[in-house]
């Protein structure tokens, strides 16, 4: 059966490309497929977080979710934590993976910076865990950004490894990453060749889910580009990126394709573009950013969502764990 699964790390602000590359496309999936939405908080101490306010982040991605349009009574929305079970089954695939595969993982290397020794472990095996996160839930289908793709092939191979060594053919899928249009992979507005990013120290290479209208517009405004008019074709656009990215964004927000938004803006220049750009992103992401602090003023409630879909999540992810146990021989199995 069709099961979608995908998680965010409360792990700073969310911005432009967090909602377009992931949160935008759950909403519309949780009608189609039974869709399991979680926030990281195991994934988050990969790096340091203050104790005292990892439960606030956790309560504030949980409410960009239901801000975005997921439904608690229709998706399960819970916290990794709650579900202990991905940490246990996170440490039988440590056992499966490679240390080869973990060392041609990008992501590592971008994040552990210059001093890879002094990265926590948990940061490398990063992805192990997230293999863990989906196929406790045998999940097929998981939405998430272009820069988590190699990631999700990591995950089809520890899959394939596990049910070949245990001798179990197909006990876990191997899913497919969901990631299509142009929202999945939002550039740095001040860089086109960087990732729009959390944890970019300018504030000005994104465009948070939280920012005010007025913040927003100042920074499309200033938002790096060329000086020539938009071209009218896919072509010409690819060797501008800034460009190509205000256009990817302008596409993702209005629901349309690039060309289509080429077919309107060829020849304007970004004087024209921008302003638009920056109406359309306010009338998007505003009504997203009030109701996130409405749901921010009774935290209780959000605990009470949180509770409920950890129960659902465990109510799948506890039979995987007890079958994992009986396969791999434990004594507790
Ligand atoms: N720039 C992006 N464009 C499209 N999708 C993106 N995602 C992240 N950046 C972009 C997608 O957002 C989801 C949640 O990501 P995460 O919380 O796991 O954090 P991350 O992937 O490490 O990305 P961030 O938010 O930019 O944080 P830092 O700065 O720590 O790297 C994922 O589906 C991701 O693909």
């Amino acid at each position: 059966p069709k099961r979608v699964l995908s998680g965010v790390q409360p792990s700073g602000d969310l911005h432009l490309g967090n909602y377009l590359g992931a949160l935008a496309k759950f909403a519309k999936l949780q009608h189609e497929t039974p869709t399991f939405i979680f926030v990281a908080d195991y994934h988050a101490i990969t790096v340091w977080q203050d104790p005292a306010k990892l439960k606030q982040q956790v309560r504030e991605i949980a409410a960009a979710y239901l801000a975005t349009g997921l439904d608690p009574k229709v998706a399960s929305i819970f916290a990794q934590s709650g579900v202990p079970e991905h940490a246990e089954l996170a440490w039988v695939f440590n056992c499966v993976a490679r240390l080869g595969w973990l060392d041609r993982m990008t992501q590592f290397k971008e994040k552990s910076g210059k001093h890879k020794e002094r990265a926590s472990v948990g940061l490398y095996t990063y992805p192990v865990l997230q293999a863990a996160d989906i196929l406790i839930y045998k999940a097929t289908h998981v939405p998430v950004g272009e820069d988590q793709k190699q990631h999700l092939e990591l995950t089809r191979d520890i899959a394939g490894k596990f049910n070949h060594d245990f001798g179990v053919p197909n006990y876990f899928p191997l899913p497919d990453p969901l990631i299509q249009g142009p929202g999945a992979r939002i550039m740095s507005l001040r860089d086109g060749k960087a990732k729009m990013s959390k944890s970019d120290p300018s504030d000005y290479s994104r465009i948070n889910l939280t920012d005010d209208a007025d913040a927003i517009a100042q920074k499309i405004r200033k938002a790096r580009t060329d000086p020539e008019p938009l071209p009218a074709t896919l072509e010409e656009l690819k060797e501008r990126p800034e460009a190509e990215n205000l256009v990817g964004i302008y596409a993702a927000l209005a629901e349309m394709t690039s060309e289509q938004v080429l077919g309107e803006f060829a020849g304007q220049g970004f004087g024209v573009f921008k302003p638009k750009l920056a109406d359309l992103a306010v009338e998007k992401l505003g009504p997203i950013g009030g109701e996130m602090r409405r749901l921010l003023g009774d935290p209780a409630e959000i605990d009470r969502v949180l509770a409920e879909g950890a129960a659902r999540a465990r109510e799948i992810a506890a039979p995987t764990m007890a079958e994992v146990r009986k396969i791999v021989g434990f004594w507790a199995g």
